[in-house]
């Protein structure tokens, strides 16, 4: 068996049941084969050992009490998973489908796309399988603060620095950097990112992971003679990250038909309208279906991931991870779709993406295409530690030369090892080098 091999079988025995942990190991690993030819000594280091293993899980109880005076309790995780390059650095999940699992998943995609971004930062991933959907602001409020309660002494800038993902929004870190505050006793905006403008949030934070997916698949279908001008577009999801790549597809001159939540999605053929969805999630946080009460010439369907089966050039899932199965896949590829590019974490199954690859579609892994986000929160580190704010375009333009350089090393190392066009493996190869050499300069630990 070869080495890669059997740091998989390793990891697949000593993390039972963690099947998204298992997937997201496996699809790197896999496109790492000819890294590890190449770099015997990476072996003799035990270096995939190491990388698979987390620097430290954490895992706590969190209660609270909700509005009707009823105890309630939920778990909390922060998985620090790589501090080679810097210190840990990824968002909080909330969703009641938050186990370690997922959590471990997230923070090893992590340590990879903090990389890719040439910025000095490690990769964590933490959460809890609390349900915000249906709660009060009071009850969100007391569940951040109880979180935060015990995450604080795990955190800090310099040492770990979380931040928003499914379910953590401006609401959630707003609570718990109040928290964290009262706790630490000091004023340390650098310890969360995604924060309001007032209190050290950097401008364009909230737009950088749904624009970055753009600037990414902008520079993928340039490479390949394309362009978004009169594209069909099929969005899936409606939060954060779908929201700000409707944006800036719609301001390219795409066409966005279709989006999403967890119950069904809309097809409106004139092409979404983004201010009744923005209206809808952000403010009135209700669901995708209301749409169609204020434009009745769309169309309501139950059920998400039928959203597949629409015909676009463009398809951007942006909604949770195992979004796109093979027969999504089959779907997509019989209408034409022309290039995929993943806004959310894990969005399309292993076999999936090898489908794609085979039938010569275009993809944008997760890993460089939706780095906008973290990135934009290292560039709000950097403002934290300098106590000054940078313009919207000042970000935006960083932002934009970010997401190129991504895409010019996932391009340069697939064409270095073997596999030009296939940005997957290319993302891979780029973003494990640096964490490698890092690791192997600081000897085993
Ligand atoms: P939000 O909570 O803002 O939105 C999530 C969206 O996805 C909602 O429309 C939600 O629908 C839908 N969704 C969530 N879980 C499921 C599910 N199990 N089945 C179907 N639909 C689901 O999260 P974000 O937009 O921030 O995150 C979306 C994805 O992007 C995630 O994979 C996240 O990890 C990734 N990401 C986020 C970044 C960020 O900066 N926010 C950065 C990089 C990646 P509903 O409301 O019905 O639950
Ligand atoms: O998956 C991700 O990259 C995020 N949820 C953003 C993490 C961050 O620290 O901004």
């Amino acid at each position: 068996m070869s080495y890669v091999l059997s740091v998989m079988d390793q990891v697949k025995k000593r993390n039972p049941g963690e099947i998204e942990f298992h997937q997201a190991i496996e699809e790197v690993l896999l496109s790492l084969e000819p890294v590890i030819q190449k770099h015997p000594e990476f072996a003799k280091a035990g270096l995939l050992e190491r990388f698979c293993e987390p620097d430290r899980t954490i895992m706590f109880r969190v209660s609270w009490v909700d509005d009707a005076g009823a105890v309630q309790v939920n778990r909390g995780f922060r998985v620090q998973f790589n501090s080679a390059i810097g210190p840990y650095k990824g968002g909080m999940r909330f969703h009641p489908s938050v186990y370690l699992g997922i959590v471990k998943f997230l923070g090893f995609e992590q340590t990879l796309k903090n990389s890719l971004t040439g910025l000095p930062i490690g990769g964590g991933k933490g959460g809890s399988d609390f349900d915000p959907k249906g709660k009060s602001d009071a009850e969100v409020m007391r569940f951040c603060q109880s979180l935060m309660s015990e995450l604080y002494r795990h955190i800090g800038q310099d040492l770990d620095v979380p931040a928003g993902d499914i379910g953590v929004g401006a609401r959630e870190i707003g609570y718990m950097f109040g928290q964290y505050k009262r706790l630490q006793n000091a004023y340390e905006a650098g310890v969360l990112t995604g924060k309001g403008l007032s209190y050290g949030g950097s401008l364009a934070r909230t737009e950088a992971t749904g624009f970055g997916l753009i600037y990414f698949v902008r520079e993928m279908l340039a490479a390949h003679g394309h362009n978004y001008e009169g594209k069909t577009v099929v969005i899936s999801g409606s939060g954060n990250v779908a929201i700000y790549a409707c944006q800036k597809a719609q301001s390219y001159g795409a066409k966005v038909v279709a989006m999403s939540d967890s119950n069904g999605y809309i097809y409106d053929k004139n092409g979404i309208n983004l201010y009744t969805v923005k209206r809808l999630k952000e403010v009135e946080r209700k669901r995708i279906s209301e749409y169609v009460k204020l434009h009745p010439e769309a169309e309501y369907h139950e059920g998400c991931s039928n959203i597949w089966s629409l015909k676009c050039d463009i398809a951007l899932p942006c909604a949770t991870q195992n979004d796109i199965d093979v027969p999504q896949a089959e779907m997509l590829i019989k209408n034409g779709v022309i290039a995929i590019g993943e806004g959310a974490n894990m969005p399309t199954t292993n076999d999936a993406i090898k489908l794609f690859l085979e039938k010569g579609v275009l993809v944008a892994p997760a890993k460089a295409a939706n780095a906008g986000g973290v990135a934009t929160s290292a560039l709000e580190m950097s403002q934290n530690s300098m106590r000054l704010s940078w313009s919207f375009e000042e970000v935006d333009r960083k932002l934009d030369g970010i997401m190129v350089n991504i895409f010019k090393a996932a391009q340069s190392a697939a064409k270095e090892y073997g596999a030009e066009g296939n940005y997957v493996d290319g993302a891979n190869i780029a973003g494990f080098l640096k964490v490698a050499n890092a690791m192997m300069a600081q000897g085993i630990v």
